[in-house]
This record gives structure tokens, sequence and C-alpha cells, in this order.
């Protein structure tokens, strides 16, 4: 019921923040496993950090009534070891690609800093 086309994958035993936003009603990102739900709320974001210390797969799903399609929003996150991650992270990678686009990825990231420490 709970299960996802697309699983988040994260390291274990690593400082991780997530940074929530929503583009069209408030959601809320929740995983009870990892003491996390975090409101998603346009024109805003919200952070918060954690580590989590076990591997295997973890569920959780949007627990704030947003809207029509609230029943369909599971979240499925696999939580792996550093080897497991970094394999993860850097499969189907296209290095040509990534190099044209980190000039403009950094000047992104950017924009995003400077939205989340003004606040607009
Ligand atoms: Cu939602």
């Amino acid at each position: 019921m709970l299960e996802t086309d697309e699983q988040l994958v994260l390291p274990v035993n690593v400082q991780i923040g997530f940074i929530s936003t929503a583009e069209d009603v408030i959601h809320s990102w929740a995983v009870p496993s990892f003491g996390i739900k975090l409101d998603s709320i346009p024109g805003r974001f919200n952070y918060v950090q954690t580590v989590i210390y076990r591997t295997g797969s973890f569920y959780g799903q949007c627990s704030e009534l947003c809207g029509l399609a609230h029943a369909f929003m599971p979240i499925a996150v696999n939580v792996v070891n550093d080897l497991e991650f970094l394999t993860w992270m850097f499969m189907d990678l296209d290095w040509e690609i990534l190099a044209e686009d980190y000039e403009q990825f950094t000047l992104s990231l950017d924009t995003t800093a400077r939205r989340m420490y003004l606040g607009y």
C-alpha cells in the first residue's frame, strides 16, 4: 500500500538534511521511523536534519489533508551502506551533461540558499 514507483535512497550513519517546499498546497512529508514530520508549504523552505542508524526500507506518507490525491502520496525510503549509496549515486550518471550543467547547477544552488536565508 505504501510502495512507490521510485524509492528515496539515503546513506546510513550520515548527517542528512531535508529541505522541503511545495508548489500547490500544504503537504507534510512524514516518516514515523525517522521521527520526521516536515511541513511542505508553498513559498517557504522548511529544514530538518537527522542521522539514520539502521539500513532497510522505511515507509511514510503525506500527513496533511492536502487535497484530492492525498491518499496517493506514499513515501518509501531505502537506507543503504556507504558503498551501496555511492554505487546508486553514480550509476547511470551522464558525466558530459553533468560538466555542462555544473555552472547552472551551482547558480541554482546559490539562488536556493539565498531564498532560504532571506525567506522568499
Ligand atoms: Cu500531500
